[in-house]
């Protein structure tokens, strides 16, 4: 009797803990430099309500914003070491790491964002999968990070001679860093959540995003000089740490997957439309806007490509950019 009553109580017990298991569900922490209303953020809140529609509320997003919990550097450190659930990260961070995202980010490389696109849906985007596996990291979806620009406190970029002596702030990669060299600027590292207040110290003169982010960053109002060069399309990439995707059962993962790729096809939808917005009004604020075609690019184009002898390193790497500038 007394055993059985043991052996109950052990039942109960039992049952209660894998009860308040289920009901408890997973969270999975997403960190996003991004703040509210950014349509990144719209496309991960979307993500999250899918996430738990799909996975019946078993798997359920915590995100963190405005780099609450790592600049993007340090986002993707953390992913690599698994303490990070996921990130959201521009793919340019993981230049330092995968050498198919340093070829990714050579200037100029892309004839449009359609280009873009089709690359990375063919063997390239495969390649990259494998690089980031390698590092511990699993790609999601891609979002669209449309074209960057640079801006400028001093005047508009209107041919090489323009760069001369500027200060311009640089996403952590290697490839940028050399691309502003070339151009006969400084290139200065700086945490995106920091570059307003770059400008206003003085510390840089000039930075460079795409139109988006140039305005719901602040950007606009300390470098009202933005010049439409559209030197990379380097896509947003959406990440899970592999021991955060290996906890979760194959149901889970597939709920992940598709709820990232249905947030990805809206983002893509939303993305046009912001930048349009975001372009009205940097122009109403003030904002002198010089287009590509007012821009001498054969000769800033001439430095440009100056990186593709650098990075670009054996025959592998080379085949790998022909075949990118074949892509139709
Ligand atoms: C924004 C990207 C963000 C980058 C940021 C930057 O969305 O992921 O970190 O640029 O320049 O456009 O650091």
């Amino acid at each position: 009797m007394a055993t059985k009553s043991v052996v109950m109580r052990g039942l109960a017990i039992l049952i209660g803990s894998t009860l308040a298991m289920l009901a408890q569900g997973k969270d999975l922490v997403l960190a996003e430099v991004h703040p509210q209303g950014h349509v990144i953020v719209q496309s991960e809140e979307l993500l999250g309500t899918r996430l738990a529609e799909l996975s019946k509320n078993d798997v359920r997003l915590q995100l963190k914003l405005n780099g609450e919990l790592c600049d993007e550097t340090h986002c993707w450190d953390k992913i690599k070491a698994g303490s990070l659930d996921m990130a959201r990260v521009n793919l340019a961070t993981l230049a330092k790491d995968l050498p198919a995202v340093k070829l990714l980010s050579l200037p100029y490389l892309f004839r449009s964002r359609e280009h873009m696109w089709h690359v990375l849906a063919g063997d390239f985007g495969k390649r990259i999968e494998a690089e980031a596996d390698k590092n511990g990291a699993v790609v999601l979806t891609y979002y669209d990070s449309g074209e960057r620009s640079f801006y400028t406190t001093k005047g508009p970029i209107r041919s090489v001679a323009d760069f001369n002596g500027l200060r311009i702030r640089i996403q952590d990669s290697p490839v940028y860093r050399e691309l502003i060299q070339q151009l006969g600027g400084t290139p200065v590292v700086v945490p995106y959540d920091k570059v307003a207040d770059a400008f206003k110290s003085g510390q840089i003169d000039a930075a460079e995003n795409n139109t988006t982010s140039y305005v719901s960053s602040g950007h606009y109002k300390f470098a009202k000089y933005y010049s439409l060069d559209a030197h990379s399309s380097v896509p947003e990439v959406l990440l899970v740490s592999k021991k955060a995707w290996l906890s979760l059962t194959p149901a889970e993962q597939k709920a992940l997957r598709d709820a990232a790729a249905e947030s990805s096809v809206y983002m893509k939808k939303q993305w046009a439309e912001s930048e349009v917005q975001s372009l009205a009004k940097a122009k109403k604020e003030g904002a002198v806007i010089t287009e590509k075609s007012q821009i001498a690019m054969v000769g800033i184009e001439g430095f440009a490509v100056k990186l593709y002898s650098k990075f670009i390193t054996d025959s592998n790497d080379l085949n790998t950019v022909v075949n990118i500038l074949r892509t139709k």
